[in-house]
């Protein structure tokens, strides 16, 4: 194994900490498998290698000396097209199967089958359901839930071509949906678009660069979720790999899907005095890592351990008893990391088994039960822990989180109750407010673990723009301690930090909103574009008119592609830090970028240098500013030294 620098891999301390336990005794991870796949191939980084039929594989000369046509003809553009395409269908896939499976759960609840799971946020349940044209005057609550259930399912099966989905049309503003109306790019079917998408990858290069799918999932899959566990609402907790408790039996749970994991935080509740019988002082101590670590967090306040590509250092603090997989950005390494230590590693989901772990299929229908049965296997796991082996490092951060679109307006609604909004356009009008930017996405081992988001949150928060975080992109701000009200204190600029404080002392949080409102798991990108939806309806114009950008400065997996790919789509400057494998396409490149923006307004903005990322994120946020009317930032803005800002100004080490 090629000996790395710690530091230069993550600037998380706790996750630096653990990769020189994990050099010195020689376990291998993320970061030293990068190092072994050096260098990296550079068809494949470029999108010129295809492996679509037993023909190939074939591969564009990129310097134009060497074969420029595939065997079957296929030249550079349609090659990188096509595996583009594939790359979006796959992301959507995912999606829609943490979707469908919320929707399911919903169908089966309302059919009485789940016994351990109720409706708990009714109001917002009537809110959905008003929304997907559901009546609910005198109905009783499981025929409602049945009916939405139905219509969500529906978005899956429709083969009426001339009726969008749903939950499509129910998300959008009327303009942006009159836009995609005229090009043809409002889907029918979640599942038909997926299959298409594959086919026409199949037959040619029908290389239809918009993907619209996830507008309807990702919604759907939010706002279900909220009805069944509850709505977010602030919440204080805490972060990073110090959460781990030397004396309690501990748990994490990782992937998306809180079905599982939502049960196991209410049985661990129940069975504290069997843990506390097996000699864990401080009982169970259930933990999240990943997305389904930010569900129960913005819902439960559970502390998070960390993100995406640190997963398998939790195991190497010899203090990790049990990891719990659900679905989805679960790295196949674990179980082999944890046959170095005592922790058992246990898949729940038939469409996720990982070889060498424990498989303990989840049925919902006995939710309670299979729960009681992974804690006690945690319990088991504990007694053959070493304690001389354990090593928790002792970084954690405070993290306010929980800002759901309902917690916003809530809070906005202390100062203006008649128009909650009122108070957020004021402040966008007059500058205190300069835009707003969704960080989304994950890890890369490609970039210093966490570094782009902080950089370009810093800089842009200093410039006074409004920062949203959901998935992995929350987990970094969370770990850094930028989700504090003392990080609203020391790097916002001075008009977002009055905004920010006037909203908060409103809501009586005694001080101001914390400088990064963490909105929930990736699938929650949608919350994001709920306000801004309510924003634009607001203010009569289309998204793409609002100051309001995306960034996944550190993308990874196709569902970050897909999901930047109806970033763009809903009409908004969307910027990736991770070079796409498109660049081999002159063409196709353009599509996303020049004739994105010609068609929808949305574009992508290809940038792995952080400070220029965070100036032409700013950039686009002036020019959406002035076609609003509004006024501008014409001087250069006053940015902070990048370096400086760095993780190692702002923890304070837990004594
Ligand atoms: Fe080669 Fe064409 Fe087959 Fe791709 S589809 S592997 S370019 S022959
Ligand atoms: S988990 S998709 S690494 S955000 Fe949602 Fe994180 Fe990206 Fe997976």
């Amino acid at each position: 194994m090629a000996c790395l620098d710690c530091s230069s891999c993550s600037c998380d301390p706790a996750a630096t900490e653990m990769l020189a336990i994990a050099e010195a005794q020689s376990i291998d991870t993320a970061w030293s498998r990068h190092v072994a796949q050096q260098p990296q191939c550079g068809f494949g980084t470029t999108g010129l290698c295809c492996r679509i039929c037993l023909k190939g594989p074939c591969r564009i000369d990129p310097f134009g000396k060497g074969p420029q046509l595939g065997v079957c003809g296929a030249d550079r553009d349609t090659i990188v097209a096509r595996h583009m395409v594939r790359m979006m269908a796959a992301g959507a896939a995912a999606h829609s199967e943490h979707g469908r499976h919320i929707a399911l759960a919903m169908l089966h609840l309302s059919k009485g089958h789940l016994k351990d799971y109720s409706i708990r946020d009714q109001e917002k349940l009537m809110v959905v359901a008003k929304r997907l044209g559901v009546e609910t005057d005198g109905r009783d609550l499981m025929s409602i839930v049945r009916e939405l259930a139905d219509i969500t399912l529906n978005d899956f099966q429709n083969q009426d071509y001339d009726q969008p989905c749903n939950w499509l049309q129910a998300s959008l503003p009327a303009p942006r949906l009159k836009k995609l109306k005229e090009l043809e790019l409002l889907p029918h079917n979640i599942d038909a678009s997926v299959a298409q998408s594959m086919s026409r990858t199949h037959l040619g290069c029908d290389a239809d660069p918009t993907n619209l799918i996830l507008g309807g999932l990702q919604m759907l899959a939010t706002e279900l979720s909220d009805t069944l566990f509850g709505t977010p609402k602030p919440i204080k907790t805490t972060s990073n790999m110090g959460v781990l408790k030397k004396d309690a039996i501990n748990i994490a749970v990782n992937g998306h899907n809180p079905l599982l994991s939502d049960i196991i935080c209410d049985v661990a509740a129940d069975l504290q005095a069997e843990a506390i019988a097996a000699g864990a002082k401080d009982g169970f101590n259930v933990i999240g890592i990943c997305c389904t670590g930010n569900e129960i967090m913005v819902r439960h306040g559970i502390p998070l351990a960390t993100n995406y590509l640190s997963q398998e250092l939790p195991i190497l603090t010899g203090a990790l008893d049990a990891m719990v997989l659900d679905v989805q950005c679960i790295m196949p390494s674990l179980p082999r990391v944890a046959e170095c230590f005592h922790t058992r590693i246990i898949t729940t989901d038939k469409q996720n088994k990982i070889a060498g772990a424990t498989h303990m299929q989840f049925d919902e229908t006995r939710a309670s039960e299979n729960a009681a049965s992974i804690l006690r296997v945690a319990i088991d796991a504990f007694k053959q822990r070493d304690p001389r082996r354990v090593h928790i490092p002792n970084f954690q951060q405070e993290a306010i989180v929980g800002f759901s679109v309902e917690a916003i307006t809530a809070a906005l609604s202390q100062i203006n109750a008649d128009d909650p909004l009122q108070p957020l356009v004021d402040n966008i009008v007059n500058g205190n407010i300069q835009g707003v930017v969704l960080f989304a996405g994950c890890n890369n081992t490609k970039t210093q673990q966490d570094s782009a988001y902080l950089d370009i949150a810093l800089s842009l928060a200093a410039r006074n723009v409004l920062v949203l975080a959901t998935g992995c992109a929350a987990g970094a701000y969370a770990k850094a301690g930028l989700m504090t009200q003392e990080a609203t204190r020391r790097y916002a600029g001075e008009g977002l930090k009055g905004a920010l404080t006037a909203i908060g002392e409103a809501a009586g949080m005694n001080g101001p909103l914390p400088l990064v409102l963490h909105m929930g798991s990736c699938v929650d990108n949608s919350r994001a574009v709920a306000l801004g939806t309510a924003l634009a309806n607001r203010l009569g114009v289309d998204l793409s008119d609002l100051p309001l950008v995306a960034s996944a400065p550190e993308a990874m997996t196709e569902k970050a592609v897909v999901i930047g790919s109806w970033a763009v789509t809903i009409g908004l400057p969307t910027h990736l830090g991770t070079i796409p494998p498109i660049v081999g396409s002159d063409v196709v490149s353009g599509l996303v970028t020049d004739t994105a923006r010609d068609l929808l307004g949305g574009y992508f903005i290809v940038e792995t240098d952080h400070a220029l990322a965070a100036d032409k994120l700013f950039d686009a946020i002036q020019q959406r500013r002035a076609g609003l009317g509004l006024k501008t930032y014409i001087a250069p803005a006053p940015r902070p030294a990048l370096g400086s800002l760095r993780m190692p100004t702002l923890p304070e080490r837990v004594s």
